[in-house]
């Protein structure tokens, strides 16, 4: 039996560098920049600072969502920030995101820059600023906030918890794993519940609570997520694979998910995004071309 079962913790916790866990070598225990980098800057309204994670998607499906709705204000400049490499640390990441995780975002449309961080405000921010997204009140406003919420509330368990603990963690402790399975599928059929009555999340119109949803149990429902489909029978959620295939087939989340994707097909890689055109001239398999050929 692995030692970490008879752990019983000292008086005081202390620090031991690089546990072996993944991602070990960017966790710390205190806050604020390790390094001195200003943001660039490109020359849209929007600035955002983000990777392809879940979270990362979110924003830009939402504003590839926007686009699409034709509102030219939601053009963006999408810059690479590559958390395994340490750059939320940098002083102008912190600047934009004092908790130091993507996805950031700078407002620069105005007279002052307005700095906007976690994925959930941002989504709110946006679909504010453009009416778009977002019921404008009432009992609709309510359910979509309280989905979003609900996600936000949710995730973790999710990532930090059951994908910590069956995937990244160094040991596999067979009571963090059972305690964090139970949970997520708990959560997939709260949402296969609210997805066989009604079409999104929301009620009958797509909207920042299925864009905030879908890049976390959407991906999780395909298999996508820490290889744990077989593991969590994601087949039996029908009704969110049926709403996870909808959302998938819109033209702004097919291109939304590759801006600053940095795995995979590279085809599906577009690491910078700068101008729309970016998704037909950019993408890593147009850019890697084989010069020997
Ligand atoms: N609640 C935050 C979570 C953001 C988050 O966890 N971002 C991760 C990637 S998905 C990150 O930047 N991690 C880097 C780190 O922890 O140093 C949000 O929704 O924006």
């Amino acid at each position: 039996m692995d030692d970490s079962t008879h752990y019983t913790p000292p008086k005081v916790w202390t620090w031991k560098k690089g546990n072996g866990g993944r991602f070990a070598n960017i966790n710390r225990p205190v806050a604020g920049p390790t390094h001195d980098k200003e943001l660039p800057v490109g020359r849209h309204p929007l600035q955002l600072y983000s990777l392809a994670t879940p979270n990362g998607v979110k924003v830009t499906v939402m504003l590839e969502e926007l686009l699409a709705l034709g509102h030219q204000g939601a053009e963006y400049d999408a810059w690479l920030i590559r958390i395994g490499e340490g750059d939320q640390f940098g002083s102008g990441f912190v600047a934009a995101n004092p908790n130091s995780k993507i996805p950031a975002m700078v407002d620069r449309s105005g007279p002052v820059p307005v700095r906007v961080f976690e994925s959930g405000a941002i989504l709110m921010y946006l679909a504010e600023k453009f009416g778009a997204f977002l019921p404008a009140g009432g009992a609709a406003r309510a359910e979509c906030l309280s989905w979003l919420f609900w996600q936000m509330g949710s995730a973790p368990f999710l990532g930090g918890g059951f994908g910590h603990f069956y995937a990244y963690a160094p040991v596999k402790i067979e009571y963090a794993i059972d305690r964090y399975a139970m949970e997520v599928k708990r959560q997939m059929d709260v949402l296969d519940r609210r997805l066989a009555d009604s079409p999104y999340l929301a009620g009958d119109e797509y909207t920042i609570a299925d864009i905030a949803t879908w890049p976390w149990y959407g991906a999780l429902a395909k298999g996508l997520l820490y290889s744990a489909g077989e593991f969590l029978q994601v087949q039996e959620y029908t009704h969110v694979m049926r709403w996870t295939d909808q959302i998938a087939e819109r033209p702004a989340v097919k291109r939304g998910r590759k801006v600053n994707r940095v795995t995979g097909d590279p085809a599906s890689q577009l690491h910078e995004r700068h101008d729309a055109s970016d998704f037909e001239t950019k993408t890593q398999d147009k850019l890697n071309h084989d010069h020997s050929l």
